[in-house]
């Protein structure tokens, strides 16, 4: 058979698929049957990402148990072994020295005992005093019950930690009666407390009440599940993936560990919502005799809270590095472009540039984050302009690197406020629904400004990242909106509303919480072929986009600060460079 019957074939499989094929075990573990198992000849696509974490083919999801230990920073992930849609899953892991090359090991957990015979799904790993590292991960059973197991090195002196044992005593936790044995997973790092007990979450819901359960241990095996969960809220759906971890309130460069038990702390909690497919967190307390978290409630609980990434980024999960004293968060993008689409390519989903978490030291409510320093070493050739004025309609090119492998950071002095557009307190909680009202075409009085990335020169397609300043006209203070636009990215067709399978290119927006007084905001954007991370002011607010230009690809991308707002916007400083590719990226994974 030709390659374009085999296509055929292949797309007609694929349709009939999804007409009659498609079970569900629930939204995210979207169960494609016939398509688990294709696998490709892999050429190196012009989406594919140079310096973000991916093995060279396959479907990959949640980041699991990172670690640091004896010199390694490990990273485990769910993995299909044999197709680009889920299915198959096993934890893959890879090690690096530098959080930027890394190595593909053996599969560290695999299907194959009655308590994971169906599924090995998302964990954490705890480093356990006189045992080592130890896994705590969700197997699935025949029965398709969910339950908590732990797996263990073979021999924890190795750095490496290849191999792995899961003992015959397991599962440590099943769903008791009052739960529901398909919404049970996703088991945090755990903590050891003052009075001598283990505790872990673990995410679930009765109804429509997301809930974290708490469990307790005293030898890391036999787990008891605490009287009430440490927190719940109703009408948000099944909680995957919780992280629970304390940030300092008087330190703002370190991290803090789990056990950290001082006065000078916040608690996250944040939670994955199968139902919207985002993230949310709170700042609050936890109180460690009652075993209760209790939000701080300058923030919504809930579908309209704080979200570590406002765009494509879920299943996140952080850890704490001894190496460095920081807390490093690792979080999962999936593909935005067809099923279709991902088995041609043979790959999908990626892990974006790991960033630092720490409380925003201007306000305390609310987190920053921040790409990994190590991240700086891939910067190669390197260009800076300064001090422009771009008047409404203007752009000006950003020449002299690779704009579709690029890292640019860009600091704009917007001057005067005074024309900046009154605010409209319906959109408090609706950044999403301003940005799709006001996008980057849409003449404003402060903004929009910021960059237009992976642009033709006569931007059939480009993607944009800006911000639009309003003015609050109860407070008089200025209210941001931050947007990356995938609608214009790509000539190729927006997946209308019946036709689930065509290209997906969303809008992401959130708020910026800075006051603008000296007039002075930043924007940095890691562009990386079809992701593009962007990190508003410093990291208070961060997008995540997925997006497949045709035309502005490789050599023909090009990058721009644009201005199209009524007020003239100075740009102090654009400095930016090409991203090399790491040395090593998962070289031998299978
Ligand atoms: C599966 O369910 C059946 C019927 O409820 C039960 O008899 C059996 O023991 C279960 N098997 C496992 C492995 O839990
Ligand atoms: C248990 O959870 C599954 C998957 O979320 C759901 O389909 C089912 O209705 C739930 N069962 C009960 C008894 O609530
Ligand atoms: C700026 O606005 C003009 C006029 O609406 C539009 O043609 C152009 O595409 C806009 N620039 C961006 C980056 O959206
Ligand atoms: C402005 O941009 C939006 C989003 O890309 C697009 O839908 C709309 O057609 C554009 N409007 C004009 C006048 O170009
Ligand atoms: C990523 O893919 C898009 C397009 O198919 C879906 O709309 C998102 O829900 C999905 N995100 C996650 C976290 O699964």
């Amino acid at each position: 058979m030709g390659f374009s019957s085999t296509l055929s074939v292949l797309l007609l499989l694929v349709l009939i698929n999804l007409c009659n094929n498609i079970k569900r075990i629930n939204a995210f573990h979207q169960v494609y049957e016939n398509l688990q198992s294709q696998s490709v000849e892999l050429v190196n696509h012009f989406h594919r990402s140079a310096f973000h974490f991916q093995p060279p083919k396959h479907w990959i999801n949640d980041p699991n148990g990172p670690l640091y230990y004896k010199g390694f920073y490990h990273l485990f992930y769910q993995y299909n072994t044999k197709g680009a849609v889920w299915g198959n899953i096993v934890w893959a892991h890879s090690v690096s020295k530098d959080l930027v090359n890394w190595e593909a090991l053996e599969h560290a957990i695999y299907p194959s005992k009655w308590f994971d015979i169906k599924g090995t799904w998302s964990g954490s790993i705890t480093l356990v005093p006189g045992k080592g590292p130890v896994i705590l991960y969700t197997g699935i059973n025949q029965n398709e019950t969910q339950m908590q197991n732990y797996a263990i090195p073979e021999d924890p002196s190795d750095p490496y930690l290849r191999k792995w044992i899961k003992p015959d005593d397991n599962p440590v936790a099943m769903p008791d009666y009052t739960m529901n044995g398909s919404d049970f997973r996703d088991p945090t790092t755990a903590w050891l407390s003052k009075d001598g007990h283990w505790r872990t979450l673990v995410g679930s819901r009765k109804k429509h009440r997301g809930i974290a359960y708490i469990y307790r241990s005293r030898d890391f095996r036999h787990w008891v599940k605490a009287k009430h969960p440490v927190h719940s809220k109703e009408s948000t759906g099944m909680w995957e993936c919780p992280d629970f971890f304390p940030v300092s309130t008087i330190d703002f460069e370190n991290g803090l560990d789990l056990d950290y038990a001082g006065p000078n702390a916040k608690h996250v909690l944040k939670v994955s919502l199968d139902m919207t497919r985002y993230e949310y967190y709170t700042l609050g307390k936890y109180y460690p005799k009652k075993d209760r978290y209790v939000p701080n409630g300058d923030s919504p609980d809930g579908w309209d809270g704080l979200r570590f990434d406002y765009g494509n980024f879920y299943a996140s999960k952080t850890f704490f590095d001894y190496k460095k004293n920081r807390r490093i968060l690792w979080g999962w993008a999936n593909e935005s472009d067809t099923v279709e689409d991902d088995i041609s390519k043979g790959w999908a989903g990626l892990q974006v540039i790991p960033r630092t978490v720490l409380l925003d030291s201007s306000n305390k409510k609310q987190l920053v984050f921040w790409p990994i320093e190590e991240i700086e070493s891939l910067r190669s050739s390197y260009v800076r302009m300064n001090n422009k004025d771009i008047e409404m309609g203007q752009r000006l090119e950003v020449k002299g690197i690779t704009p579709a492998q690029a890292d640019v950071e860009v600091t704009f002095n917007v001057g005067s406020l005074e024309k900046a557009e009154p605010f409209d307190t319906s959109y408090t909680y609706k950044p999403l629904d301003l940005c799709r009202v006001k996008g980057s075409n849409v003449t404003g009085g402060v903004g929009p400004f910021g960059l237009i990335t992976l642009a033709t020169p006569d931007l059939e397609e480009y993607t944009p990242i800006f911000f639009r300043v309003f003015k609050d006209t109860s407070t008089n203070k200025p209210k941001v909106l931050m947007c990356s636009d995938a609608r214009p990215s790509s000539l190729e067709q927006d997946r209308g509303p019946l036709n689930q399978d065509r290209m997906y290119k969303p809008p992401f927006a959130g708020f910026v919480d800075v006051d603008l007084a000296d007039g002075r905001i930043s924007l940095r954007s890691l562009i990386d072929h079809s992701v593009i991370e962007s990190f508003g002011a410093l990291g208070k607010t961060v997008i995540t986009s997925r997006v497949y230009p045709v035309k502005a690809v490789k050599e023909n991308a090009h990058l721009y600060v644009f201005n199209n707002g009524t007020q003239t916007v100075n740009v102090e400083s654009v400095d930016a460079w090409s991203m090399e590719r790491p040395l090593q990226m998962n070289n031998g994974a299978t």
